[in-house]
């Protein structure tokens, strides 16, 4: 019996742990969204943020104050990106079940007023709703003065292993990375490009050149 008992506990032990999720989200890849925009979350889960042209951000806010951001808000950084996906992801380590509502701080085309935000653990009277209609009156959006933080920055391990189909692809020109929204209104975006083509051969390099070292 005892041997039961602890196996039992063990593998509760076990299962606890692998409970925690890596939550995707990208941002931008289907025009001023984020997708998913509404994602359920438990404590330790990882929200997990992947970046699409042009320049996108992604900021904490709160239910009441629509594109701006809340008391000790983690903040990307913008996340200037020519095509493709950003090779970097935004991590974010979810500490509470309280509905979170998040926001991308682009002024140009002011994307958190036209709809730019998202929410974990909605409930019936936070909705993300009720979140984009008052954004509408918002004034401009804004951001901590400094990012990355409230998270981690890191390049991303499956970027180039990603099965899901991209949508269609698009060139850009853009500025440079950091906490100014680093943008210009002469950014340029064109035409759909084979990004999956060039980052599967990065892929295959890189694995090649892992094998010639090792
Ligand atoms: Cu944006």
């Amino acid at each position: 019996m005892r041997a039961t008992t602890f196996t039992t506990a063990a593998v509760l032990a076990l299962a606890s742990h692998a409970s925690a999720e890596t939550i995707k989200i990208d941002v931008g890849a289907n025009g001023l969204a984020f997708t998913p925009d509404s994602v359920t979350a438990k404590v330790n889960d990882i929200l997990e943020f992947h970046f699409h042209p042009i320049n996108h951000s992604v900021v904490l806010g709160d239910f009441a104050n629509p594109c701006q951001p809340a008391k000790n808000a983690f903040f990307s950084g913008f996340q200037p990106v020519s095509s493709g996906v950003g090779n970097e992801v935004f991590q974010v380590t979810v500490n509470s079940t309280d509905p979170m509502f998040f926001y991308c701080s682009q002024n140009v085309l002011s994307h958190c007023i036209s709809g730019m935000s998202g929410v974990v653990n909605p409930n019936s009277t936070q909705t993300l709703d009720a979140y984009q209609k008052a954004a509408k009156n918002a004034k401009d959006a804004s951001n901590p003065s400094s990012g990355p933080v409230g998270g981690r920055l890191i390049t991303s391990g499956s970027s180039s292993t990603t099965s899901a189909a991209p949508a269609a692809t698009t060139s850009c020109t853009v500025s440079s990375k950091g906490s100014g929204n680093g943008y210009k209104r002469s950014d340029t975006c064109s035409g759909a490009g084979s990004v999956t083509a060039s980052v599967g051969i990065v892929g295959a390099f890189t694995l090649g050149m892992a094998i010639l070292l090792s």
